[in-house]
């Protein structure tokens, strides 16, 4: 199997964290999108990462299929098995993915338009989802411990991408002690998240 990635993406930094928890070795292959580049192209229509590519299979995306194509194949390292459980991972999962996908909007409105037309309205209106999000979780932490989830990969993948593409004007730890304090918790338990969150 091979990931179609950039090590930006925070979709792509769940899937890898996951992987990596779950003992699923996926070849890497990075892949930039702004070129819509033809191996990718092939394999996802809409052109986004990250994409599973498997031998004479289907490829997978987007990153919550191939989450829980991997949960499979690990015989379920990567969500509960008792539906109430797993719905509230699957939730978690949604709300961190909801950060990601404002934080994106911000990025592409950004990286699209001229400064002079930059819809700021838009923009605040993202923001506003990431502060809403954020102050939830900071009230309403997963319990991390030996097991992790792919709450905990979503969760730690949208931190880190906050850090990476805002962490000069945006700091998500003010006013949030319970949040600012996680991702030491989580690296006590999961060491390789320095390594595998999103990063330049
Ligand atoms: N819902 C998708 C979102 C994937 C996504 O938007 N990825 C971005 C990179 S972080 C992308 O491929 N952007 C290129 C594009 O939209 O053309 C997922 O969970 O995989």
């Amino acid at each position: 199997m091979k990931l179609l990635y950039s090590p930006a993406s925070p979709y792509a930094a769940k899937v890898r964290m996951a992987a990596h928890h779950a003992g699923i070795a996926i070849e890497l292959e990075k892949v930039e999108t702004a070129s819509n580049p033809p191996e990718l192209m092939a394999n996802n229509p809409l052109g986004k990462i990250p994409t599973l590519v498997r031998q004479n299979k289907p490829p997978i995306y987007d990153s919550i299929a191939i989450m829980h194509h991997l949960d499979r194949l690990s015989g379920g390292k990567l969500y509960p098995r008792k539906d109430e459980k797993r719905t509230e991972v699957e939730v978690l999962e949604a709300l961190c993915d909801g950060i990601m996908d404002s934080l994106l909007a911000i990025m592409n409105e950004r990286r699209s338009r001229s400064e002079d037309k930059v819809h700021q309205p838009w923009i605040e209106k993202q923001w506003d989802k990431v502060g809403r999000a954020l102050d939830h979780l900071d009230g309403h932490l997963p319990k991390t411990g030996k097991k992790l989830h792919g709450g905990h990969f979503a969760l730690a993948a949208a931190l880190s991408y906050i850090d990476l593409r805002f962490g000069d004007r945006e700091d998500w730890r003010n006013g949030r002690p319970q949040l600012a304090a996680w991702p030491a918790a989580f690296t006590k338990h999961f060491p390789d998240y320095p390594a595998l969150k999103a990063n330049a």
